[in-house]
């Protein structure tokens, strides 16, 4: 799928729409200027700078906040991961490496439409403390950045949602919960966990919480991830099924991670988190990435850089950095 192996396309999708605070959509430039670039050709990247694309919200500037209730500011959101869609399917399908540069979670619905478009056999690897599929009625918040799992695995209909309905329209394939592996969890909603009970049972998800990783080691749970999504590759570049990190920051203890908007304590040390992105690196199928959540706005500055420095050090171990 990677027919374009060392060719990595950069899209910042600066969305802040999908939950309340300002400043998750300065991230991708923070990243950005912080040498995302330098790193990426030192890894020995050429790098295809797309630019941002526009998140704000739909052709005509209605106003985003008009639009939601259950689904807040869905027009916005909507909208913004429509054209992110658009992005990263055409990177997709000329075989590059796609890296988005979120912005808040809500834009994986638009990374994982386009993606999955463009290579309908791809494996999720969702690393984040939440499970990020409520649906709109199940949502506690209403925030955006909480749901876009429950669309893309088409547990909600996107087409009772303003500015969703794109995603009906379009020849995306659903994400199947096979096809999906969680590690990092520890904050996750009654009515999400209704739902991952449920796909568990019935489909054997797999969904590691916190507490695996307390029990069985970061080693051992990425071995089984990859392995229930069935991405244990050993390098055939021509067998097997892509693989995209969705990379919450997050999912990292709040102590290393401080700059994000919904911290919750006891997450991934730092190895722990750079372990996650090497074992998949290490499949070589890791085909796309997301790096979100990222809110500089949100501690002093200090703080802050070193949560976008964290980011862009698991971005570099995703895409190939190592020790040795
Ligand atoms: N994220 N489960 C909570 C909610 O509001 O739905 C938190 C979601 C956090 C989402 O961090 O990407
Ligand atoms: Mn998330
Ligand atoms: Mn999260
Ligand atoms: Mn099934």
């Amino acid at each position: 799928f990677l027919t374009s192996p060392r060719t990595a396309a950069v899209i910042g999708a600066p969305a802040m729409f999908g939950q309340p605070l300002a400043g998750t959509d300065k991230s991708p430039q923070l990243l950005r200027e912080a040498g995302l670039h330098q790193n990426l050709a030192a890894l020995g990247w050429r790098v295809e700078e797309m630019g941002d694309v526009d998140m704000t919200g739909p052709p005509g500037g209605a106003d985003p906040a008009a639009a939601g209730g259950d689904a807040r500011h869905s027009l916005a959101v909507g909208a913004g991961c429509r054209r992110l869609s658009e992005a990263v399917f055409e990177k997709a399908a000329e075989g590059k490496f796609v890296l988005t540069l979120g912005g808040d979670h809500s834009i994986a619905l638009g990374t994982l439409a386009g993606v999955l478009r463009a290579r309908p056999d791809t494996r999720v690897l969702w690393c984040d403390a939440h499970a990020d599929i409520n649906s709109p009625k199940g949502s506690p918040s209403g925030n955006m950045h909480g749901m876009p799992l429950s669309f893309v695995m088409g547990l909600s209909d996107p087409s009772t949602v303003r500015g969703l309905e794109w995603l009906c329209e379009t020849d995306v394939p659903v994400l199947r919960p096979e096809r999906i592996a969680y590690v990092g969890l520890r904050d996750v909603d009654v009515y999400e966990r209704k739902i991952l009970h449920r796909l568990k049972q019935e489909h054997g998800l797999f969904a590691s919480t916190m507490q695996d990783v307390d029990r069985l080691g970061i080693g051992r749970v990425m071995e089984l991830a990859l392995e229930a999504l069935g991405v244990t590759g050993n390098g055939d570049e021509e067998k097997g099924a892509p693989l995209h990190l969705s990379f919450d920051i997050d999912a990292v203890d709040p102590k290393v991670a401080p700059a994000t908007g919904t911290v919750v304590r006891g997450g991934l040390n730092y190895r722990e988190a750079m372990y996650v992105a090497e074992s998949c690196v290490e499949t070589g199928r890791l085909g796309s990435m997301d790096m979100v959540e990222v809110n500089a706005d949100l501690t002093e500055p200090s703080a802050a850089a070193e949560t976008v420095q964290l980011g862009l050090v698991a971005v570099a171990s995703a895409m190939g950095s190592r020790i040795l």
